[in-house]
């Protein structure tokens, strides 16, 4: 089965999926053993690989060390096309729903191809949607784009919902990687209502609450980054 179709055969069972992001940038690969090891025994589903700007071979480096040690799925989350490595097992093929710069829209994924085409990575369009949380975020400055205000709930919505229509198999409601303010109930649960595909949010979720107060809203799949990265203690709390 598919990275995908496991996806939505958990969403059919209604399981609740956590990705653990790590940023290659910022992950120091000697520790990937003891970082992986913690996450093999919590309740973590998904290791997200990527950052906003990662030194072209850094992310094949860390993904072929984060195989040794697990069996979940590496899933690629990638800021620009040298993060592009067959070493994981699906690559989200991010369009900047939220922007307008057509290089996050279609260019990039044009560079990409000859990097895929002789690939077996599972390709998965996805809809990615930054939203204001108080501070400009790197996803903001590296793409040129603004993110869409959390006050305009229609316009999140029908962003996402354009991304259905266009086919995207995957929405990703950003805040930004240590946002202040995770996103609020009211976003997630407003779009999860419209949706037919899967939702994942991410951005500024620190402690299980904020996790649990997301999946309560409607989020499939949630993504946290930073709080393991700052308090690997974190993990404790999230044991299978
Ligand atoms: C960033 O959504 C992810 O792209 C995770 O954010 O680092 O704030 O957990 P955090």
């Amino acid at each position: 089965m598919s990275v995908y179709q496991n996806i939505l055969a958990a969403i059919e069972n209604q399981e609740k999926l956590l990705a653990v992001l790590i940023d290659p940038d910022k992950f120091p690969v000697e520790k990937t053993r003891g970082f992986i090891e913690k996450v093999n025994v919590s309740v973590a589903t998904h290791i997200f690989v990527g950052g906003s700007t990662v030194e072209a071979e850094a992310t094949e480096v860390l993904v072929n060390e984060i195989k040794k040690y697990t069996k979940l799925p590496v899933v690629l989350f990638p800021g620009d096309v040298t993060q592009i490595t067959d070493k994981a097992d699906v690559l989200l093929f991010l369009s900047l729903l939220s922007g307008r710069n057509s290089d996050y829209l279609i260019g990039k994924h044009v560079e990409a191809i000859p990097k895929l085409k002789d690939t077996n990575l599972e390709v998965v369009p996805t809809g990615y949607i930054l939203i204001d949380s108080g501070a400009v975020t790197a996803v903001e400055k590296v793409t040129g784009t603004k993110p869409l205000s959390r006050d305009d709930i229609q316009i999140v919505k029908d962003t996402a919902i354009a991304g259905q229509f266009l086919g995207m198999k995957l929405i990703y409601l950003e805040a930004g990687s240590g946002a202040k303010n995770a996103l609020t109930k009211a976003i997630i649960g407003m779009v999860k209502k419209e949706l037919k595909i899967p939702l994942i949010v991410g951005g500024g979720i620190k402690n299980s609450q904020q996790l649990e107060s997301a999946y309560k809203a409607g989020a499939d799949l949630v993504v946290i980054g930073t709080a393991f990265e700052e308090n690997e203690s974190f993990f404790d709390t999230l044991r299978k």
